[in-house]
């Protein structure tokens, strides 16, 4: 029995990013002028400043070790539908289950409220082996707010909220050029499917120039999936799976609708926007 399991483990491995381990790493967190305290759920032991994505299986029950590097407690969610909150101790490695769940994308965060702003959380994706598959991991950033919460104080949400950063995978424009993740590069007549999560404190919409995406799935709204849409929008919290036809050739964007998300420290162009590049 135990052969198997472990043969089983060897071939999820071969599918795509079959992460077994996490760790929550504090760090700093530089864009521009800005130097932020912050979070991330790496890949390993030491800070990158990138969120790890987790691929799984369909309709599977599944499980993820995760290693809390930080010096406070934090607590571990997904936006699964009856998603438990799981708490991770200082200094702890904890298995934490992830539910069974139908092909599609979705997101695991820190559900405690440093956590929150700090920053750490990917995308949990779903269902997914050999398809030309891309993700946008969307968030904003407030050094003030976060400077705060990791000085261990309580935030008011009352007080305006305004972000100077705008992110896709803790990178803005032009650094999105240099993440294969966000900028989306694929051949003529080519399809390719996007992960998009919004880990922000406010809704984002993306227009996409050249193309229109069909929905294959939407944590927040599920009568959306089967819409074909130049524009979409995603709620705070939601996730959701785009599929791009690759019918034309050439250089198309892709940006933030919200004019304040396409700026960096408040100069525009920045922030949410990265390239549809289709190669004849
Ligand atoms: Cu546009």
């Amino acid at each position: 029995m135990k052969w198997i399991v472990i043969f089983m483990g060897v071939c999820s491995a071969t599918a795509m990013n079959a992460q077994d381990t996490l760790w929550i790493v504090p760090g700093t967190f530089i864009q521009g002028n800005d130097t932020m305290p912050a979070l991330r759920a790496e890949t390993q032991a030491s800070w990158t400043g990138f969120n790890a994505v987790i691929d799984r299986e369909a309709n599977t029950d599944a499980s993820i070790v995760v290693f809390n590097a930080d010096s406070v407690a934090h607590t571990w969610s997904t936006n699964a539908p009856d998603a438990e909150n799981v708490t991770l101790p200082a200094g702890a490695t904890v298995n934490v289950e992830l539910p069974s769940l139908p092909q599609g994308s979705y997101q695991y965060f820190l559900n405690d409220e440093q956590g929150k702003i700090l920053g750490a959380g990917g995308l949990l994706r779903i269902g997914w082996s050999t398809e030309t598959l891309f993700y946008w991991n969307l968030r904003e950033w407030q050094p003030s707010m976060m400077e705060l919460s990791a000085a261990g104080e309580a935030i008011d949400w009352s007080l305006p909220y305004v972000p100077r950063h705008f992110t896709i995978n803790e990178r803005s424009y032009p650094s999105t050029g240099d993440d294969p993740n966000a900028y989306v590069a694929v051949n003529l007549n080519d399809t390719c499917y996007i992960s998009i999560s919004n880990f922000g404190h406010m809704n984002h919409v993306l227009h996409f120039h050249g193309f229109h995406v069909d929905i294959i799935s939407a944590t927040d709204h599920p009568e959306r999936v089967g819409w074909n849409k130049d524009t979409v929008p995603i709620r705070k919290g939601e996730s959701l799976t785009v599929r791009l036809v690759a019918f034309q050739a050439g250089m198309y964007p892709v940006h933030n609708h919200n004019l304040i998300a396409v700026t960096n420290a408040g100069f525009y162009p920045g922030g949410m926007i990265t390239t549809i590049n289709v190669m004849p």
